[in-house]
């Protein structure tokens, strides 16, 4: 039995500790050499090539390097074997850092300040309290959770939408396409952690943005993204900031990755841009947690968090 590790972007340094807790553990493979493919029972895989999966004929499982499979689902031969999602705490708790801290940055006005300080201005702006403000949450799973609780606990005003009607979150959570028009309307910080599915594309768009709440405590409506740049028409985001359809927003994940230098993104002074990192994926934290899933599943039992090919996350 071996596990394959599939990672695009391979870096050795940065997993040398992890690979030597997985290689006490387990035969190891790192793509591109596979040894003998029918040695292969599990892999550990982040964006690999389409086809690699087909390939090993004794395939149990995947293990998804990220909480998001769209990067192995997009894969037409992908065997028929259950894919896990990567669920660790440690990851949570990264999103939960990135989401909290680009809200609190939107509600104290962070960039309308690091304006002024550029032009050395000394000028007191409005600013609301916490529970002034409507925070949307576009996604109520894993990586929303963190960050729910201490919003929750801060006093802000939240409301979810998701795919599913929701009863479990002390506020009112809003589900399908049909209630997405009411969500949006009571929304002055929309925060998105959706998975880019068919369904999901291209829903960050001027339609959806021009659905958010008006006359907010804020300047104007904010978008926080760290879903999937495919979540996102960055043509629609650039002209809503222009139009004042949005104030500011917060994009850690883009339609092209590395986002090309070109794009008018970087300089916009009301966006805060960062590499795809709201939540990293810890090389040790993601070397336990697919140690953990491959025991549980070789004793028999269900991984910690399965994807739904359907459902497409
Ligand atoms: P979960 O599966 O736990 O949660 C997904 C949420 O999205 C659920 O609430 C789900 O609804 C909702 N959803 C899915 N499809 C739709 C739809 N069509 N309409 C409305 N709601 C929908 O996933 P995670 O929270 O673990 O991860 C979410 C995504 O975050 C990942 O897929 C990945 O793309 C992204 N991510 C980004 C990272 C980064 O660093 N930028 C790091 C980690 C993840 P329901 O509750 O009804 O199922
Ligand atoms: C993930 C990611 O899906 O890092 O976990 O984007």
């Amino acid at each position: 039995m071996a596990l394959l590790i599939a990672i695009a972007d391979w870096d050795d340094a940065a997993w040398a500790e992890a690979l030597a807790v997985l290689r006490a553990r387990t035969p190891l493979r790192i793509w591109p050499d596979l040894g003998e493919p029918a040695d292969i029972r599990y892999a550990l895989a982040w964006k690999p090539p389409h086809g690699l999966m087909a390939s090993l004929p004794n395939l149990k499982a995947v293990i998804s390097m990220g909480a998001g499979v769209d990067h192995l689902l997009a894969d037409p031969s992908l065997p028929a074997v259950p894919v896990v999602r990567y669920s660790a705490e440690d990851l949570r708790l990264r999103m939960r850092d990135y989401i909290v801290q680009n809200v609190m940055m939107h509600l104290r006005r962070h960039a309308d300040y690091a304006a002024q300080q550029r032009e050395r201005v000394w000028r007191e702006l409005a600013q609301p309290l916490a529970s002034e403000v409507r925070v949307g949450f576009m996604g109520l799973g894993n990586m929303a959770s963190g960050a729910i609780e201490i919003l929750v606990a801060m006093g802000f005003a939240l409301a979810g939408w998701a795919r599913s009607p929701r009863h479990d979150m002390p506020f009112p959570v809003f589900a399908g396409r049909g209630q997405l028009p009411a969500f949006l309307e009571r929304t002055d910080i929309l925060v998105c952690t959706l998975p880019l599915t068919p369904e999901t594309r291209g829903i960050l768009n001027a339609l959806l943005l021009r659905g958010l709440a008006r006359g907010g405590p804020l300047p104007g409506p904010v978008l926080i993204n760290a879903g999937r740049g495919g979540l996102q028409v960055e043509a629609d985001i650039l002209a809503c900031l222009a139009d004042g359809t949005l104030h500011a927003a917060s994009l850690d994940v883009f339609e092209e990755e590395p986002l090309p230098a070109t794009s008018p993104l970087w300089a916009h002074p009301r966006v805060f841009v960062t590499p795809h990192n709201a939540a990293w994926s810890s090389p040790m934290a993601v070397a336990r947690f697919a140690l953990e899933q491959i025991d549980i599943m070789e004793a028999g039992g269900t991984p910690a968090s399965l994807a739904d090919r359907a459902r497409g996350y």
